[in-house]
């Protein structure tokens, strides 16, 4: 295959039609990329014979933390914490969805590089968030290396919140500071996605655009690319579980930091330092393989010298 834009996820870039044929995908792959390019969004089964045991495991040793009574069928499940970030740290299961190496090959081939997980986050109950797309949180550069897979650990029904999204919205500007006119580094923010929301909503009306829902099977995943509009449906029924996973991905050599925080055109880049769930080994932004981090700080003279004369 001869790809002229390296820098552009496969399944993103306006070449993807032409290059497919070449691609060597199966016809399961080809249809998750073409669902990709075309919607911003695919489903497919989550490949794990193990899964229903995980999903026990996990809502059996998460549950108690949420501080909610989940065997009480009138209790109200939205009230507690509504999710938990990066459980993978200490739940094997989670880790092991995370790092699932069929999903980890499969998104290496959809964008063209290797994929790694670097975040996860448990729901037992949908998020209620308006329309938004993670890349304010999660960028990289080149952009677009970046995606989320959300998995639906029970059925999920209307009346629970079901996740969302705008069909074709990958397509729209990717909205960060320079277009709506803010300086992003070393502000602060409640949520990093509130300033962007009038333009979201903006774009999205005139678009005409509908959202929809997801109406998931449990077992069933669905990968989102970086610039996707989604979010969690007005949960009608109180009552109802939601439980779901959602793992971040970001793909090799590229540097990854937080738009929100940032100003691009002037180098500020609001840096994050990564590190891979699959390995547990720290990724270096990168820019065309030359790593961008800056140097560790060296301790001081004062100090290197008590340490070397062992005074503390
Ligand atoms: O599950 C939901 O309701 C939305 C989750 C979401 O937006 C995210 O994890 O990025
Ligand atoms: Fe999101």
């Amino acid at each position: 295959m001869n790809n002229p834009l390296p820098g552009l996820p496969l399944i993103e870039s306006p070449l993807f039609p032409h290059l497919l044929p070449s691609l060597g995908f199966s016809a399961e792959e080809a249809r998750i990329a073409t669902d990709l390019f075309t919607n911003g969004f695919a489903v497919f089964d989550f490949p794990d014979a193990a899964l229903d045991e995980r999903i026990a495991r996990i809502k059996a040793d998460l549950g108690p933390r949420y501080g909610v009574d989940f065997a009480d069928p009138a209790a109200d499940k939205t009230n507690g914490e509504r999710r938990i970030q990066d459980a993978w740290a200490s739940h094997e299961d989670v880790r092991a969805i995370a790092a699932n190496a069929d999903v980890l090959a499969l998104l290496g081939r959809l964008y063209g590089r290797a994929a790694f997980p670097f975040q996860t986050l448990n729901f037992p109950v949908g998020t209620q968030q308006d329309a938004h797309s993670d890349s304010v949180h999660f960028s990289s550069l080149p952009e677009r290396f970046m995606c989320g897979v959300w998995l639906a650990m029970e059925d999920v029904g209307p009346d629970a919140g079901p996740l969302f999204y705008v069909p074709g919205s990958h397509r729209w500007p990717v909205i960060g500071n320079a277009l709506i006119g803010r300086r992003g580094f070393g502000s602060e923010l409640n949520s990093a996605q509130d300033p962007y929301g009038p333009a979201w909503a903006a774009l999205c009306e005139a678009h005409g655009a509908a959202p929809q829902t997801f109406l998931a099977r449990k077992g069933q995943a669905l990968i989102w690319c970086a610039n996707l509009l989604h979010g969690g449906s007005v949960q009608h029924d109180p009552r109802l579980t939601r439980w779901s996973q959602v793992t971040h991905y970001y793909f090799e050599d590229c540097i990854y930091y937080t738009p929100a925080f940032s100003d691009e055109a002037l180098g500020r880049l609001q840096l994050r330092q990564i590190r891979a769930i699959s390995d547990g080994q720290p990724r270096p932004n990168r820019y065309l393989g030359e790593c961008i981090d800056p140097p560790p700080k060296r301790p001081s003279l004062k100090r290197r010298l008590r340490r070397l004369l062992g005074i503390n």
